[in-house]
């Protein structure tokens, strides 16, 4: 059984102001490229299909394009709904496209019943888990305590009454305890999400969504294949791929990625404004740091010339070194205004100022002076 897993598209999301619906519109392409390349039996697309539980009318066009584009390709298609997603929305039609072999788990019922595929070596059970929390689960078992995610996911998994003698795959959006995570998840604070690896044993393959780098958690048959594309600066050194699960005779797992490149990168920039204004420039995504110790007037304006597409601008000197705001000045009597300027200047710079810039502040200060007296 050949597994083409994805997850997190967020489709329709803005990353600093950016849409990025172009850079999905490709991406989806190419996913639809290793879908023809790879032939697999179903795709499995493992949560935050959308960015937003309203997203965009661009979002939902683009999703039924791609969707009619792989029904066409003859795969089966297996849709849980993520913690981004409206999980009735998603659900819409679901039953017509059932016929389809199009299978989406949306809002949670209580029950769980596996889609059964086969393959020359014969069934494998589908179990599909929309995002849970606590309380979408509490509902259906009055008699269980649920006081955490764990004890959510757990209960739901007991409801579904697998049978791990047979060749069975889990499809879930969680955050599984131990997971790298970046900057673009939105998870709960505090870690009340977490749920133990532990939830998925018996099953051959857990297809996982919700955190966005790709990865194994603990064993190879736990996975998130991860977004398709970079949604935080966080994720600037990540490779993104798409992940093929080949589930052969019970237990038989193997795991392969196929990288996924985007049509502009997202990357951090770091260095002095006039090498980087110099510089090549690009139409990358880009977040520069720049090292100048004096902060460049109208700098992302002019930076924009050689990178059209500066999202972030930050400057890493000994001013933004400093840890804390700034200390009150301590004025006494007896100090001069130049003395207090200066005290002032190291305070906000974390250097002091030049000869030059002394005399002139002086000279400044004393025309005042004189205008005022
Ligand atoms: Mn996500």
């Amino acid at each position: 059984m050949k597994m083409l897993h994805i997850s997190d598209l967020h489709l329709g999301k803005k990353v600093c102001d950016f849409p990025m619906l172009d850079l999905q519109d490709n991406i989806l392409r190419q996913i639809l490229a290793a879908v023809d390349s790879e032939s697999p039996d179903c795709v499995i697309i493992a949560g935050d299909i959308y960015d937003k539980s309203s997203p965009p009318t661009q979002a939902v066009t683009m999703f039924d394009n791609f969707l009619t584009d792989l029904v066409s390709r003859n795969v089966h298609i297996f849709i849980i709904s993520g913690n981004h997603d409206s999980p009735e929305r998603l659900s819409f039609g679901a039953h017509i496209m059932e016929a389809c072999n199009v299978h989406i788990s949306g809002a949670y019922k209580g029950i769980i019943s596996p889609v059964t595929l086969t393959d020359h070596l014969g069934e494998v059970d589908f179990y599909m888990l929309p995002f849970l929390r606590p309380s979408t689960v509490r509902p259906f078992f009055k008699d269980i305590e649920i006081k955490s995610y764990n004890d959510a996911v757990n209960t739901a998994i007991d409801a579904m009454h697998a049978d791990f003698s047979r060749r069975c795959v889990i499809i879930s959006h969680q955050f599984v305890t131990g997971a790298v995570t970046s900057d673009s998840e939105e998870l709960t604070v505090g870690g009340l999400e977490n749920v133990d690896a532990a939830a998925y044993d018996g099953f051959d393959y857990a297809a996982l969504g919700h955190i966005h780098k790709p990865q194994n958690v603990g064993s190879v048959n736990i996975r998130y294949s991860g977004t398709p594309l970079k949604y935080s600066f966080s994720e600037a050194n990540q490779q993104k791929s798409v992940t093929i699960a080949e589930l052969g005779e019970k237990g038989d797992l193997k795991v392969s990625e196929i990288p996924l490149v985007p049509e502009l990168d997202m990357r951090e920039i770091k260095g002095c404004f006039e090498d980087i204004y110099s510089g090549e420039g690009c139409n990358d995504l880009v977040h520069i740091t720049l090292t100048d110790e004096q902060d460049i007037s109208d700098a992302i304006r002019k930076l924009r010339k050689v990178y059209p597409n500066v999202l972030r601008l930050d400057y890493d000197n000994k001013r933004t070194q400093m840890n804390t705001g700034l200390a009150a000045l301590e004025v006494k009597e007896g100090k001069t205004p130049a003395e207090l300027f200066s005290e002032f200047y190291f305070q906000r710079n974390n250097a002091h100022m030049s000869e030059v810039q002394l005399e002139f502040v002086k000279e400044l200060i004393n025309n005042i002076w004189e205008e005022q007296s």
